[in-house]
């Protein structure tokens, strides 16, 4: 076994000791209430899941195992002369709580490197997928053709695993996982859109570098982009529409494979993260009605659409996400028009929105900003922008999930009510 796992097993029990004391202490503690008005309205600010990894703040943003952006930015592992975290260190963190040693995130990333080859019948079925169907499409049936694999459910099946293993199954599923599924997207990337040309892994390579590679883009600022772009979009705490899923499927011991499909579904919807391929569609078609030169008066067209990118469920400034990619712009990027255009709708977009009353939130999200990176270095193809997303989060998905079985938590059922139901229990008569 890896590093990883040997940690694991160390402190499975001790946060299962510590979820035991905590529920003992505080389990008839209220919460928050739930108003008729939440019922409806999304669960906003309705405090119902149990999610360790990460917690979401709506003025500071995300932190995850209690650090923020620009923390992990500076404490978690680098690539030679980076600037960006590696996602292999981030995902230890996100498993344990702590910084990996430089012993420890080399094993996960050796691991990656073992566990992620893709047989030639997994090959074959993602390079026979209709080229019409859409990239995320693409990825959530791959995941659910590699469900075969899983471990969890052929130990489940043979009657041979009991609750307090489950979460090792799991954990052997979620690293198979992850260390397929930049090989699964960057193949879709190739199937799709460069003739099936096939781009060998280079095992030099770290986990978002070789992604990088395998997709076709081997500058050094490509790797760096998608080192930073996939650890800033790990987790966003448990109730955005990608984690909830994948942790609700989860709930019901559908494997890692299952759960994650659907959590990709989830993600390719336009409120969440398709939102980073609407931005881009969005900024070129602004581009060319009106010009490279757009004055500020004429960049917001609201038209009774949303403006992609703005606005957040949760988030009330902008989001810190954001400004990383921004500052990664501005380091990296001179005089890109698109990425300049970007930055204008920063300072114009939010007054528009205020004016509108009913947004909560005028200020951008990630995805306002992650799309015109990716343009910028020549992926044009923007449907796609949503799979990089979705290899991204899958860290956070599958450190949860095996946390979930690891704490032995319970299938996920609330209640619902109705319009008779609410009338009948606070109507008048
Ligand atoms: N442009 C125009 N109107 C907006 C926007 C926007 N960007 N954001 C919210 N509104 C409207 C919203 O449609 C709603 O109007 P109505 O009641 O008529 O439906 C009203 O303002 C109130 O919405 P909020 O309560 O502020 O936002 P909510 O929590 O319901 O939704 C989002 C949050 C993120 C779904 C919403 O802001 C949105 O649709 N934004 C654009 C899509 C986007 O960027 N999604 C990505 C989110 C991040 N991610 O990566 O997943
Ligand atoms: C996310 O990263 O999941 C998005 O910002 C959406 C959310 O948190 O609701």
């Amino acid at each position: 076994h890896g590093l990883l796992k040997q940690r694991m097993r160390e402190l499975v029990p001790v946060k299962q000791a510590l979820l035991r004391d905590v529920r003992k202490r505080y389990g008839s503690k209220e919460v928050c209430k739930v108003t008729v008005d939440q019922a409806i309205g999304g669960m906003r600010n309705v405090f119902g899941l149990f999610y360790d990894a990460s917690l979401l703040d709506a003025k500071t943003g995300i932190t995850m195992r209690d650090y923020n952006i620009p923390e992990l930015q500076e404490y978690l592992q680098k690539g030679e002369n980076g600037h960006e975290p590696l996602p292999e260190a981030l995902f230890w963190l996100l498993c344990t709580g702590d910084f990996p040693s430089e012993q420890e995130f080399a094993d996960v990333q050796q691991e990656w490197k073992q566990r992620g080859e893709l047989d030639s019948q997994t090959q074959h079925f993602i390079l026979s997928l209709p080229k019409t169907a859409h990239p995320m499409t693409m990825l959530s049936q791959t995941l659910l053709y590699l469900q075969k694999d899983s471990l969890f459910q052929q130990v489940y099946d043979q009657g041979k695993v009991s609750k307090p293993q489950y979460w090792e199954y799991f954990y052997e599923d979620a690293m198979n996982l992850l260390a397929k599924i930049p090989r699964v997207a960057a193949l879709i990337y190739r199937h799709k859109y460069k003739n099936g040309e096939i781009i060998s892994a280079d095992e030099n390579l770290d986990w978002a570098g070789n992604y990088a590679h395998m997709l076709g883009y081997n500058k050094f600022e490509v790797r760096e982009c998608l080192r930073g772009y996939l650890s800033i979009h790990a987790d966003h705490e448990g109730g955005n529409v990608s984690a909830h899923t994948t942790h609700l499927v989860g709930s019901a011991l559908a494997d890692p494979y299952l759960s994650y499909s659907a959590g990709v579904n989830g993600l390719a919807g336009p409120l969440h993260g398709l939102a980073n391929q609407e931005v881009l569609k969005w900024l070129l078609e602004m581009r060319d009605e009106l010009g490279e030169n757009i004055s500020n008066e004429k960049i917001p067209r609201l038209q009774g659409k949303v403006i992609p990118g703005y606005g957040h469920a949760v988030l009330r400034y902008t989001d810190p996400r954001f400004i990383h990619q921004k500052d990664f712009a501005a380091r990296h990027i001179k005089n890109d028009p698109l990425v300049d255009l970007v930055r204008q709708c920063y300072h114009v977009i939010p007054p528009v929105l205020k004016t509108i009353g009913k947004i909560q939130n005028p200020w951008p999200n990630v995805d306002a900003h992650s799309g015109v990176l990716l343009y910028h270095y020549g992926m044009r193809e923007f449907q796609y922008y949503t799979v990089v997303f979705a290899v991204s989060r899958a860290l956070g998905c599958m450190a949860n999930l095996i946390w979930s079985r690891a704490f032995g938590l319970p299938i996920e059922r609330p209640g619902s009510i109705t319009l008779r139901w609410i009338e009948e229990k606070f109507g008048e008569n």
